[in-house]
């Protein structure tokens, strides 16, 4: 169904809300038996990538050329990596820096998302370390005091890690505490539960499912609406200068 045309898919300089009723899948070199929806990519001015990848049972992924980062939505995924076998399951993650050997298997058909960016290494700093965790065993923290806005922290925070991933949980009601304008870029991946985001100069209605963009400097703010949590996957670059030095 086309719908007339109309969709809640936006994109404007400095931001994307991409609904599922725009998404077009491709298949990736190096990868068997999975599907790719390319969020977020250099070629509309983003600095990573950000796809959801849809397994059928045994699909694997490809090699990259950068870090990776793979958060499991829905199934069961299977990493090989230092020699040592993991099991995923929702909410189960993994970071392999640039260039660490590893595989990426579904035990049964499975979505997940993928964000990949080149590493930024810093003079003096030690190189990152593969993680691999469960969100669920991550503690929440308190947005800036604010209970019933809470953020989970998957990525290690220090000099070695170029970008962050969190998980933030909105009780339904609750919203950022300010109007956000900030050099870092985002990759969002609505989770649960749905509310409005400003992006720029434009008010969206979003929910479970969607993703945004948001360039750099891009106004944001999120109020949580409806009778359930709220939450969303977030990634950000962090912790490296503008000018690259
Ligand atoms: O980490 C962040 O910048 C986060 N608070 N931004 C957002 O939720 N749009
Ligand atoms: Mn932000």
């Amino acid at each position: 169904m086309h719908h007339l045309g109309a969709t809640r898919s936006s994109l404007k300089t400095d931001h994307l809300l991409h609904t599922p009723d725009t998404f077009v899948r491709t298949p990736l070199p190096g990868a068997a038996g999975v599907e790719f929806i390319v969020h977020a990519a250099p070629q509309m001015g983003a600095r990573f990538t950000q796809m959801t990848a849809e397994f059928a049972a045994g699909g694997s992924l490809g090699v990259t050329p950068a870090q990776r980062f793979v958060y499991v939505i829905e199934g069961e995924l299977e990493l090989r990596t230092g020699g040592k076998k993991h099991v995923l399951d929702p909410g189960g993650f993994a970071y392999l820096p640039e260039a660490a050997p590893h595989t990426v298997h579904a035990v049964s058909a499975s979505r997940a998302a993928v964000i990949e960016k080149s590493y930024e290494p810093q003079p003096g700093v030690a190189a990152p370390e593969v993680v691999v965790g469960d969100e669920a065993a991550v503690s929440a923290v308190p947005l800036m005091g604010d209970e019933a806005l809470r953020v989970r922290a998957l990525m290690p925070d220090g000099p070695p890690y170029d970008f962050a991933v969190n998980t933030m949980t909105y009780d339904p009601g609750a919203s950022l505490s300010m109007i956000e304008i900030h050099v870092m870029e985002h990759g969002l991946l609505m989770l649960e539960g749905g509310g409005i985001y400003r992006l720029g100069n434009s008010w969206y209605p979003v929910k479970a499912g969607d993703f945004i963009w948001m360039a750099p400097y891009c106004p944001q703010w999120f109020g949580a609406l409806g009778k359930r949590p709220a939450k969303y996957l977030i990634y950000k670059d962090w912790r490296r200068h503008p000018l690259g030095a």
